[in-house]
């Protein structure tokens, strides 16, 4: 590889960070994982785990570079608080390029209660606009690669395939000619966690117009899967699978569901549709973002970072006409749409070459034999979701108590 460069990998400990650094490593880039291990002590405070049994930093980067020959360096900094530590890395490493997945990335966690509110935004802001001001305060030119998120669009049924991050605007101007521009979509985030990513979209906004930093911002969808071919090479370097109520996502819910025999929880009627993307992909679209920084031209290139779209009432029914799992509607304690469309342009990655792996392609049986083999990690009372949008939908209120007397 020719092109190597200094990366730093804000998250490399996480679900989508950690198969990224090693893949990026493998293609020759020197990489450092910057991690306050947060994920792993938000799991203990909650009581849950991954169910696959992650190992230490220090084990899995020795298993790294017993199998590869490769050295990857971390440091442990929280980069919404220790701003002196990240001004001291990023001057000691002059990365060319900073990948950005270090932030509280569940919903349900964000929504829990005014703690978990104030620190999800505390840390996301913060964290965010850290490495973008010690960048620009130390003179530094990396390309910022940020994971942002398909869910700042919102899921309201605009009638029109989602554009990659900017929506023409035709407007009246006092003269009665109606002039152009190119604004950021209309932020519609559905939880405390998705409207942080729709408040770093500003900080990008600002940095890329007033220090002309080389900004690409990657809405991505709902993550499924958990291996890639780097981290099979060795259970020392196994991802993490969320499966709790807080941090699991749907459709990994559900193949785990199916395997410990627990019914899939659609919730409500499952009409909600949203974008989805294979773990594998994930790492290959970070490598093509790398090697593609956009133009110096002011503006954030927005791509959308998904392969398809699924509800979660067909993805249950997948599911459970492979496995025979039961299928149970419960009450949503989220405040959603109970039903919409979507269809998205991912057009960017396409042209740079993705080939995207679907759903139908084997990787649903090889999530479930991840999960089947590690089923006896499972903690069931880990897997209802309890976190509620709103005071009304708390189990015990008058609501609830007439909606189950009725
Ligand atoms: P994750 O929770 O598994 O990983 C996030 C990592 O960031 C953790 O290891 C955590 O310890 C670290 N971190 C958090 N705050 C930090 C701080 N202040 N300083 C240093 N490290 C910090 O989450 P993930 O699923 O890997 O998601 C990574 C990114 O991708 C997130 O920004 C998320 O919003 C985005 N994303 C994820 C998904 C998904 O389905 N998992 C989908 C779309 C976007
Ligand atoms: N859902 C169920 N049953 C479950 C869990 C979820 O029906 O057991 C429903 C939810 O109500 C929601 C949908 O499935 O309608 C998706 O929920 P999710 O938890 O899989 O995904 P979400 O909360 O949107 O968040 C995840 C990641 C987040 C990322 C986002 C991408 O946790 O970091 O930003 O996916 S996106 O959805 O495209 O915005």
């Amino acid at each position: 590889m020719t092109n190597a460069q200094n990366i730093i990998v804000v998250g490399g400990d996480g679900f989508c960070g950690w198969p990224t650094a090693l893949h990026l490593s493998k293609l020759g880039h020197n990489v450092t994982i910057v991690d306050n291990l947060s994920r792993r002590e938000i799991d203990a405070e909650l009581g849950a785990d991954s169910l696959t049994p992650i190992a230490s930093m220090k084990d899995r980067l020795s298993a790294w570079k017993e199998h590869t020959g490769l050295t990857i360096t971390f440091e442990k900094i929280d980069v919404a608080r220790e701003f002196g530590r990240v001004t001291a890395l990023l001057e000691a490493v002059k990365p060319d390029t900073i990948i950005h997945f270090g932030e509280q990335r569940a919903a349900p966690y964000s929504m829990k209660g005014v703690a978990e509110k104030r620190y999800t935004v505390d840390n996301n802001i913060s964290g965010t606009h850290n490495l973008l001001a010690a960048s620009i305060e130390l003179g530094l030119d990396p390309h910022f690669i940020h994971l942002g998120t398909m869910g700042v669009y919102g899921y309201d049924d605009d009638g029109m395939e989602i554009p990659e991050g900017y929506l023409p605007v035709y407007v009246p101007g006092d003269n009665g000619k109606i002039f152009q521009r190119d604004i950021l979509y209309p932020t519609n985030p559905g939880s405390v966690y998705h409207m942080t990513k729709s408040m770093d979209q500003l900080l990008f906004q600002f940095y890329a117009k007033n220090d002309r930093l080389r900004v690409t911002d990657l809405h991505q969808g709902i993550v499924w899967g958990t291996q890639t071919d780097e981290t099979k090479l060795d259970e020392r370097l196994i991802n993490r699978f969320d499966y709790d109520g807080d941090y699991g996502t749907v459709l990994n819910r559900f193949l785990m569901q199916a395997v410990v025999g627990h019914p899939l929880t659609v919730h409500g009627t499952g009409g909600q549709t949203r974008a989805f993307i294979h773990i594998q992909d994930t790492v290959k679209c970070l490598a093509l973002a790398v090697e593609n920084p956009p133009a110096r031209d002011g503006k954030v290139a927005i791509l959308n970072q998904m392969t398809e779209t699924h509800s979660v009432r067909s993805l249950a029914k997948l599911v459970a006409k492979t496995s025979g799992a039961q299928i149970a509607n419960v009450d949503n304690p989220r405040n959603e749409a109970a039903e919409n469309d979507l269809r998205v342009s991912n057009k960017t990655f396409i042209s740079l070459g993705l080939k995207p792996v679907t759903l139908a392609e084997g990787l649903m049986d090889e999530t479930q034999e991840i999960a089947a083999k590690y089923a006896n990690r499972c903690i069931r009372k880990m897997i209802p979701c309890v976190s509620t949008w709103t005071d009304k939908q708390r189990p015990g209120t008058v609501q609830q108590d007439r909606k189950r007397a009725a």
